[in-house]
């Protein structure tokens, strides 16, 4: 028969990217057919997203879609966790925070102080995170946004509801807010009720592969919308190995049949996020972000390939922790090297190799405490994302974790984006 195509629109916190891709020799084969730059802007509200720049770039990546397969089935579209658009009626109510805004500081004692985290643990299996939506909503609440709002967007639904109207929480993404309990799947009553949020804003939540609506002939199909989801649902994996996806976060983790919401999880800071048809036991890991970073202040620019080979062979070998969250949005990602490093790095690659040094170092304790945590130890990881290209990083993570590295360089959140839109497809022409 005819060759059906489907449409990923895959959403990034520092870049989106169009994918058209369809079933070959039962694989999936991708063409990536447009991509832009995304970026938390700073402004005098704070670290917010441009939505009407998201909105426009999608709707261009489209058009570019059609320009070579002008016949496409569906699409959908996913992005990272966490961050939403509060709305009343049609309208946005803006500003719309970026979760790396420190606005959340002050709301979460207070979110505590209604529900401890011991017992939001219990309830949802979700690490600890400040930029977690329910610090996020509580902070919306205490300045007055939440009572104006009808309704609250996660960021894939709210992108999708741009160009079809159809407003739905998914599964996968809604997890990641920390407010959805382990057990049912759906947003926990008793912590909306703890913390005084309106009932009405929490809907039941929809399954990865439901269709919402149409945009110009397409049906507009829910993915599994948070990235960290798709992207597991792509990797071509012989058994139940360990993963890594590796973008501007790293999540390093597990597929487990179901959550593990015990105190040894809640210490080791694993969270449970939705995945299809099954829980993820992972922990998001600061990631590409702290050599991003870098790069932009020290040496914008300059090809990954030179600066990893001139990590690679740099002396420095000063490590930090790169779990500490003051490397989450530092004003400048040198400065917070220097200020928890005894010595300083004496050139631009000794940073970098610092960085890729720590990275991997925390990988290693990573794996160690979800091996005890979860008494069950493989042999492999799986790398996938950007970050599975470096292959200094790949041999350094190879070291700390003992573990035999397989690094597909491959898009796997397009493609697991796309695999659900395929297996909606069917599903419909079957019923
Ligand atoms: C990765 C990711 C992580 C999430 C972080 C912030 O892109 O989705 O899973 O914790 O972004 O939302």
């Amino acid at each position: 028969g005819t060759v059906r195509y489907y449409l990923a629109i895959d959403i990034g916190a520092s870049s989106g990217r169009h994918i058209v891709g369809w079933p070959e020799d039962g694989k999936i084969r991708t063409v990536e057919v447009y991509r832009f730059p995304n970026g938390m802007k700073e402004t005098d509200d704070g670290l917010i997203w441009d939505l009407e720049t998201l909105v426009m770039n999608i709707r261009m990546g489209i058009e570019e879609a059609f320009k070579y397969f002008p016949d496409i089935v569906s699409l959908s579209v996913d992005t990272w966790g966490v961050d939403y658009v509060l709305m009343k009626g049609e309208k946005e109510i803006l500003p719309c925070y970026a979760y790396r805004d420190s606005r959340t500081g002050p709301a979460i004692p207070e979110v505590h102080r209604r529900m401890p985290f011991e017992e939001l643990y219990r309830r949802t299996g979700i690490q600890h995170q400040p930029f977690n939506s329910i610090y996020q909503l509580y902070a919306d609440q205490t300045a007055g946004r939440l009572a104006e709002a009808d309704a609250f967007l996660p960021m894939p639904s709210y992108l999708m509801y741009r160009l079809c109207g159809g407003k739905a929480h998914e599964y996968t993404e809604a997890t990641t807010g920390g407010m959805v309990n382990a057990k049912t799947g759906e947003y926990d009553p008793a912590i909306v009720e703890a913390l005084g949020f309106p009932r009405h804003l929490f809907p039941k939540l929809r399954k990865p592969g439901t269709v919402i609506g149409a945009y110009r002939g397409m049906k507009v199909v829910l993915c599994a919308t948070h990235d960290t989801a798709s992207a597991v649902e792509a990797i071509p994996m012989e058994g139940n190995e360990l993963f890594l996806s590796s973008g501007t976060w790293s999540l390093l983790g597990m597929k487990i049949p179901s959550p593990l919401t015990d105190r040894k999880s809640m210490e080791a800071a694993y969270s449970n996020e939705g995945g299809v048809g099954c829980s993820l036991y992972l922990k998001n890991i600061i990631g590409m972000w702290l050599v991003n970073r870098l790069r932009e202040e020290l040496c914008p620019g300059k090809p990954w390939d030179e600066i990893t080979a001139e990590a690679e062979q740099d002396g420095f070998d000063g490590l930090v922790d790169a779990e500490d969250p003051d490397f989450l949005a530092p004003e400048s990602m040198k400065e917070a090297f220097d200020a928890k490093l005894a010595a300083k790095p004496a050139s631009t690659a000794g940073y970098f190799r610092c960085a890729y040094r720590s990275l991997a170092d925390t990988y290693g304790r990573a794996v160690r405490t979800m091996e005890a945590c979860t008494g069950i130890c493989r042999s492999k990881l799986y790398i996938v994302g950007g970050g599975a290209k470096n292959n200094y990083l790949n041999r350094l993570t190879a070291q700390a974790t003992g573990k035999q590295v397989i690094a597909l360089p491959m898009e796997a959140t397009a493609e697991g984006n796309i695999k659900v839109q395929i297996r909606a497809d069917i599903q419909e022409a079957g019923q």
